[in-house]
């Protein structure tokens, strides 16, 4: 039997309330296809550092090291500044094991309901590949003058010419791999003066080593207007850091709900684990109360399954989700029209996964 050591995050909020009904989906996977998850917990989060003053223990990296795959929920609590959050746990995760690949589906499911009404499952269809590592999430920079008149702040993005181009190279490839035509890239290189025409610069390179495929340019604004117009558009995007994030929560608002949105955090050449988390937060709004939905969480499980090689378990686990989402009389979530808890839809997607 295939065993899997899963590093299991929960992180805060609901990460907690949707990171069971993921398990119990993956539960259902490994008696349906003979293989074994070990889950081994971790429950760092703002709680950690509240009482510890850190988000994890010092050899935090280390200890999720050996494990095959990480599962995280959401990382942010009110209370603890959110630079300290991200910085304290996901972007060190997200550094240390190099998953400078943020892939970001973005497609209309069955049965939901997207805010531009014409819209049908297909027309919406689409992959945010955004770079993970570099760019405008950046520690560099500082203060000066702090509470004169002449108070000054820099934040510097970096952008290396080998994060630049493995990004766009993955992005094509993926094209390629996916039969998709088209690639379009995220800038803003009339407004910003040195990174973005780089990272035209490289786009255009690594391009031309793709003929096959076409491609765009787009500043980010027009491009934020053509996702909500447009959306049936665009094959495969890529941004930067900063950008692709704007993107796969506008991508998903225009689908109709951010809840069901997942995303892995590739090492594509697999030499450390990769993180699959939801798109949304911690939702301290309706954390507690068992009714956020945990699509993205299970679907985040999903990316994973093809990620360990497990192709036909993930497409089986999407399946499901799709399956429960068409039928009117499955339970939904508030955020899809419904009164069902998270437990009740986490439920339906593992019974249909059982089939
Ligand atoms: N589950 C994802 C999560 O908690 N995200 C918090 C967040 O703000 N992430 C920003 C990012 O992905 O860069």
């Amino acid at each position: 039997m295939q065993e899997y050591e899963l590093a299991v995050l929960p992180g805060d909020g609901i990460g907690n309330e949707v990171m069971p009904e993921a398990l119990r989906v993956l539960d259902v996977v490994g008696a349906k296809y003979g293989v074994r998850f070990g889950y081994r917990h971790f429950d760092w989060s703002c709680e950690t550092y509240k009482s510890t003053g850190a988000m994890m223990p010092p050899d935090g990296l280390a200890r999720l090291r050996d494990h095959d795959a990480i599962l995280l929920g959401a990382v942010g609590w009110p209370g603890v500044p959110d630079h300290i959050s991200l910085w304290g746990l996901l972007l060190p995760i997200r550094r240390e094991f190099d998953q400078y690949v943020n892939l970001r589906p973005v497609r209309l499911l069955p049965g939901v309901t997207p805010p531009v009404r014409d819209k049908q499952p297909g027309d919406i269809d689409f992959w945010v590949v955004r770079e993970n590592t570099e760019g405008e999430y950046s520690q560099l920079g500082g203060r000066q003058g702090e509470g004169t008149p002449t108070e000054m702040v820099l934040q510097t993005a970096a952008f290396t010419r080998r994060g630049t181009d493995r990004i766009m190279r993955y992005a094509f490839e993926l094209a390629r791999e996916l039969g998709k035509p088209h690639v379009t890239s995220a800038t803003k290189s009339n407004g910003i003066y040195h990174s973005m025409p780089y990272w035209d610069e490289r786009f255009a390179a690594i391009a031309a080593e793709y003929p096959e495929i076409t491609v765009d340019q787009d500043h980010i604004d027009i491009l934020c207007a053509r996702f909500v117009m447009s959306p049936e558009r665009f094959d495969v995007v890529v941004a930067s850091n900063l950008f692709g994030d704007i993107l796969s929560d506008l991508g998903p608002g225009v689908t109709g709900t951010i809840g069901v949105a997942p995303s892995g955090n590739i090492n594509p050449e697999r030499t450390y684990p990769s993180t699959f988390e939801p798109v949304h937060g911690s939702a301290p709004d309706i954390a507690g109360k068992g009714i956020a939905n945990p699509i993205g969480q299970i679907w985040s499980a999903a990316m994973m399954l093809d990620h360990l090689g497990l192709a036909e378990a993930g497409a089986d686990v999407v399946a499901a989700i799709e399956r429960v989402l068409a039928d009117a009389s499955a339970p939904r979530t508030p955020d899809l029209g419904g009164k069902a808890t998270t437990e009740d839809l986490g439920r339906a997607i593992a019974e249909a996964v059982r089939g």
